[in-house]
């Protein structure tokens, strides 16, 4: 079974409504004031199942979309998710603006198929007819309308005269229509949020990709609630699960209507991202009726969403009619979109369409504040970037990912929120992309093969010059070298494991990162001063206790002296600093009460032998703390 949706368009009162009821039997046109009024206003919705050529069934949902211009708001609403339109043009008043304006954005937002609908042909004669087909046939030249590929038919909705005629060409055209992958990731477009007693919120929308099943839950975006589907109805009958090409209903529990509303999009929870930003190849229709400037503000149409955006240009001042341009477009809230997403854009007054185009990239990450990333803000830097993302194939668009990413590289999960394909075609790529050795891959990143290099060249260039600087150190500890590559590179700790071992595997860096029990003995030692305070332990006491051996000891000890965190205050004496620190501030207490103090007075207020008493007052004395006056000290 095949399910493909198809939508209407064309200029208001031309016969869709009639169409789509003369074909299905189902009424459209659901509101009150539009059956009052005898046009569309919203989006209306039927289906129907027809015999496919190979005795498959096909199931046809429809949208049906107001023709009046000042709802085109509306049908642009339902036009994102259709794969054949039918095109209607009354036989009696022939092409018209919303023809032309629907037609547009029919061929901006990508519609590869349909079929030319001549309606009310009962009410003109038959040369009357010929006229318009010609007229038809000339609006039509090299469009994907163009006949005999898409054929053109006339059609009576009053009397019948045309439909079997029409139901065939609908079937042939389905067969050619690709089927959406119900395998991908799913998106559903909210085009309708309701109440229904017994069952609760109701909301519907075309399924564009993957599929929805009972029980699943969703994440809404924008907002990101969480909710459960209770259940699901395709074309108004209940099912397990909904596929990408269904009008789909869902009964949803975790959300009140307040909660929902149309442009929101439900999608797998916690895979996407919604974003502000997108990067875009934009075309300006040839009838835009001025130039596009850089930074207009303008209507930006996606899905069911409706936002006002702001076009950035980077590099260019403005865009001229019938002209493409890759460009930025930033929304006042967060959307979510994703690379091959159409959009169409219309301008502020009068509100017209102008416009439209594809997404590449819903993930920038540059201009970045850090210096690293100034050089991709430049304008041939961001088409270089565009180009490989509009027309590289999907692994050469993953490796411009990565590589875009540096020494960070790339997660997995990263990879599927910015491109919507599922882990498996992700892990497909990058298989290609390592078989061409372009690739590093770590768990769950991905680094380019330059990323890779360049983090080795870093690592040795970082060690090398630690020891040009600090010869007397033994080794680098490899928090240090780890500390230096994320403030100099930002390297990603996989990338930073993995080019380090291949280093040391390579005897590239052996010896030179200061070991593992190395870095343990220095902490060792400082802790063992530390915690003694004044009471110091013999230094070849402590050195006896560590498991690196005495040369290297010695080596660290002297590291811990220069940089001043042990002092030595005689050839046997050597204090943590912070215990010397203390009896400063112990000594200079005393200076109000005993201004004078003798040397038991000392040991009685350290609580230190005469051992450690007289180099301590030697000590005080050099740093002048205190004084000597005979036998006692005067504090200073
Ligand atoms: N004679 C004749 N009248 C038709 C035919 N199809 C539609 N009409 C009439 O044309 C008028 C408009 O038809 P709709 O189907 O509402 O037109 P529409 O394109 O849906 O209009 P909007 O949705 O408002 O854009 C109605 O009065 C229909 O009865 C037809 O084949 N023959
Ligand atoms: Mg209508």
């Amino acid at each position: 079974m095949k399910s493909i949706i198809v939508g209407t368009a064309g200029h208001i009162d031309h016969g869709k409504t009639a169409l789509v009821k003369a074909l299905t039997g189902i009424d459209a046109d659901r509101l009150v004031e539009e059956k009052r009024r005898g046009i569309t206003i919203d989006l209306g919705f039927a289906h129907m199942e027809l015999p496919g050529a190979n005795g498959e069934t096909l199931r046809l949902g429809f949208v049906d979309v107001p023709g009046h211009e000042r709802f085109v708001r509306n049908m642009l609403a339902g036009v994102g998710g259709i794969d054949l339109v039918l095109l209607v043009i009354a036989a009696d008043e022939s092409i018209k603006p919303q023809t032309r304006e629907h037609f547009d954005i029919l061929q901006l937002i990508g519609v590869q198929r349909g079929i030319t609908v001549l309606t009310k042909s009962d009410a003109v004669d038959a040369e009357t007819l010929d006229v318009v087909r010609l007229e038809v046939e000339e609006f039509l030249r090299g469009t994907f309308l163009e006949p005999p590929k898409s054929p053109i038919v006339a059609v009576s909705s009053l009397t019948g005269a045309g439909l079997e005629n029409l139901k065939r060409a609908m079937v042939t055209a389905t067969a050619s229509v690709t089927p959406r992958d119900s395998h991908a990731l799913a998106r559903l477009p909210i085009d309708r949020v309701f109440t229904m007693k017994g069952f609760g919120t109701v909301v519907t929308g075309t399924l564009i990709s993957g599929a929805i099943h009972k029980e699943e839950e969703l994440e809404v975006f924008p907002t990101g609630l969480r909710v459960r589907v209770r259940g699901v109805q395709v074309h108004g009958h209940t099912a397990d699960a909904a596929v990408a090409g269904q009008r789909t209903a869902l009964n949803l529990a975790g959300a009140s209507v307040e909660d929902l509303s149309r442009g929101m999009i439900l999608a797998p929870p916690a895979t996407f991202a919604a974003t502000r930003r997108i990067d875009v190849k934009l075309r300006l229709l040839s009838s835009a009726p001025r130039p596009l400037q850089n930074r207009t503000r303008v209507h930006f149409h996606s899905h069911t969403m409706e936002e006002v955006a702001e076009v950035k240009l980077l590099g260019e001042t403005q865009i001229a009619p019938g002209k493409s341009i890759f460009a930025r477009l930033t929304l006042p809230r967060p959307a979510l979109l994703l690379p091959g997403d159409r959009f169409i854009l219309r301008q502020f007054s009068p509100v017209v369409t102008v416009g439209g185009g594809t997404v590449l990239d819903a993930a920038p990450i540059f201009p970045q504040t850090k210096k690293r990333g100034r050089a991709n803000e430049s304008p041939t830097a961001f088409a270089q970037l565009m180009q490989a993302l509009e027309s590289g194939s999907q692994d050469e668009i993953l490796a411009s990912r990565i590589m875009r990413r540096g020494q960070q590289g790339l997660s997995l999960v990263q990879a599927v929120a910015e491109t919507g394909w599922t882990r498996g075609e992700i892990t497909e790529f990058a298989a290609t992309l390592a078989k061409k050795r372009q690739l590093m891959q770590t768990q769950d990143r991905m680094f380019t093969a330059q990323a890779y290099d360049l983090a080795q060249k870093s690592l040795l260039n970082a060690v090398s010059l630690f020891h040009e600087h600090d010869p007397l150190r033994p080794g680098m500890a490899k928090k240090e070298l780890r500390e230096e590559m994320t403030r100099a590179v930002e390297m990603a700790g996989e990338l930073f494991e993995a080019a380090l071992s291949s280093l040391v595997e390579r005897k590239k860096l052996e010896g030179a990162v200061m070991r593992e029990d190395e870095a343990e003995s220095k902490k060792k030692i400082e802790e063992a001063f530390a915690s003694a305070g004044l009471k110091v332990p013999a230094l070849h006491e402590v050195l006896a206790g560590l498991t690196v051996d005495k040369v290297r000891a010695q080596k660290i000890v002297t590291l811990l002296l220069r940089d001043k965190i042990l002092i030595k205050i005689s050839d046997e004496l050597v204090f943590h600093r912070a215990a010397l620190e203390e009896l400063r501030r112990l000594v200079v207490a005393q200076k109000l009460q005993h201004p004078k103090m003798d040397v038991a007075k000392f040991k009685e207020l350290t609580g230190v032998s005469r051992k450690y008493a007289i180099p301590l007052l030697e000590y005080l004395d050099r740093e002048r703390v205190t004084r000597r006056v005979g036998d006692a000290r005067e504090i200073l």
